[in-house]
């Protein structure tokens, strides 16, 4: 069994789900490992554009079987919404998806408790997708969720998901508007259409590794919102790296055979939280329009700023990558001058690694270097020497800097506007 992953090596929305479209190609299963509706990913394929959330890129590759790990939480009623969305785009689905009887549910109790947290962290909050994701993983450590395998028994689950709601209710009381009832009613009718479904995915990827499968591993989120690694608290409540692939997919390590870090040529967030290189004005609004940068599934607009090295080297020394793509590219084409920052100081000392306390990391200096732009188009290039030379020495740059080579560069959203090296 070979297994390829693809983890976002920023913080978030660098172009992972077009790399995974790509790779699918070759690959009989694709993987998400973590997390739940609150990604988003794009393809653009064959003139029509697709949006993910919790199914994996995968399915747009009709050879590929695709998996809802252990490690993600599902939100029942928008896993099926997905599905339908995809149906009526003429993607036909059927037996190539399953979500393993271990994975956590989000139930609407943890969307509405999601809105409510926020609401309680005032000028402090996190800027979630309000997808329930914290408070459903927050279930899920305390040892009181119920995962896919608990909604099969009628009087099980239902004692369950009361336990789960009062739980909720004291805590919030008037606040919080739920149901209990209408949320058990509503499985009544899930129920009978998840079955199919839901697989235990040990054997599953067992029998993948017996046939001596390819399978390839879809990371949502990136680094910088690990729940370890990233600027905690401003990320989100999975291990977006090579941990949480490690965990939540019962693949074992020593089938691993490329980690690709996903990096966009220049930085977006979104969502709160400290972002040393974040630009406004002129050069913010330049990346945001030209680079199209509006969140997949809450329509925020993404905050941008310049490729921040340090923070693709933390990222790198968290994930150890094979390989990097480098995604949108040609969202430079225009720049008379481009910074990428090598840098940080605090106090005027000059930092190691990437600061943990939030506090330090929203006071940095940053450093830069400032590289010339090409001001020609990049789009239409088919190989690494169809760049114009001040793109590729950006390029060089980077891969020099990070000590990772840059295997893929991203030159348009369309499946074919990847250049490969
Ligand atoms: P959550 O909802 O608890 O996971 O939010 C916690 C933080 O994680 C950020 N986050 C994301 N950042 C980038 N992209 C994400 N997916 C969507 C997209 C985002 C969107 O692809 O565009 O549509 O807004 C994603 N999901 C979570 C989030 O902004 C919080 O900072
Ligand atoms: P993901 O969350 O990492 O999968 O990324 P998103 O799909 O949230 O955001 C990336 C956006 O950039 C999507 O709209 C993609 O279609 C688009 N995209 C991906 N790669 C490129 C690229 O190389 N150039 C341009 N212009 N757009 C790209
Ligand atoms: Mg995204």
């Amino acid at each position: 069994m070979s297994v390829t992953v693809v983890l976002g090596a920023q913080w978030g929305d660098e172009g992972k789900g077009k790399l995974a479209d790509i790779l699918a190609h070759e690959s009989q299963l694709c993987c998400r490992a973590q997390g739940g509706n609150n990604a988003g990913h794009t393809i653009v394929a064959n003139g029509i554009t697709y949006d993910f959330h919790i199914l994996p890129s995968g399915l747009v590759n009709p050879g590929c079987i695709n998996v809802i790990g252990s490690g993600c939480v599902v939100h029942v009623p928008s896993f099926f919404k997905e599905l339908e969305e995809l149906d009526k785009k003429g993607l036909n689905t059927q037996g190539r998806i399953y979500i393993s009887d271990r994975a956590h549910v989000v139930f609407d109790v943890h969307q509405l408790v999601d809105g409510l947290e926020e609401v309680e962290l005032g000028r402090g909050s996190i800027g979630t997708t309000k997808k329930g994701i914290g408070p459903a993983y927050s279930t899920k450590m305390t040892r009181s969720g119920l995962r896919m395998c608990d909604l099969f028994d009628e009087e099980i689950f239902e004692t369950k998901l009361r336990r789960v709601a009062d739980g909720f209710q004291k805590r919030f009381g008037d606040l919080l508007k739920y149901n209990v009832e209408d949320e058990i009613a509503k499985f009544k009718e899930l129920r009978p259409k998840l079955q199919e479904y839901v697989v235990d995915q040990v054997p599953l990827l067992a029998s993948a590794k017996e046939k001596n499968a390819k399978i390839l591993v879809e990371g949502a989120n990136a680094i910088m919102l690990d729940i370890d690694y990233g600027t905690y608290p401003f990320v989100t409540s999975s291990n977006t790296g090579l941990g949480g692939v490690l965990t939540g997919l019962s693949l074992g390590w020593r089938s691993i055979k490329e980690v690709i870090g996903v990096v966009k040529a220049y930085t977006t967030r979104v969502g709160s939280g400290p972002f040393p290189t974040e630009q406004f004005e002129e050069i913010g609004e330049k990346l945001q329009s030209v680079g199209h940068e509006v969140g997949v599934t809450t329509g925020r607009k993404r905050r941008c700023g310049w490729l921040d090295l340090v923070v693709v080297k933390h990222s790198h020394a968290c994930n150890d990558y094979t390989a990097i793509n480098l995604t949108k590219l040609d969202v430079l084409d225009d720049f008379d001058e481009l910074k990428v920052a090598t840098s940080y100081s605090y106090q005027g000392q000059k930092l190691e690694g990437f600061p943990a306390n939030p506090e330090v990391l929203a006071k940095v200096e940053v450093t830069y270097e400032t590289l010339p732009g090409w001001k020609k188009p990049t789009t239409g290039a088919k190989s690494y020497y169809d760049l114009p030379s001040q793109a590729r020495k950006y390029i060089e740059f980077i891969e020099q800097f990070v000590g990772v080579k840059v295997k893929w560069i991203g030159v348009g959203p369309a499946r074919d506007h990847m250049v490969s090296r």
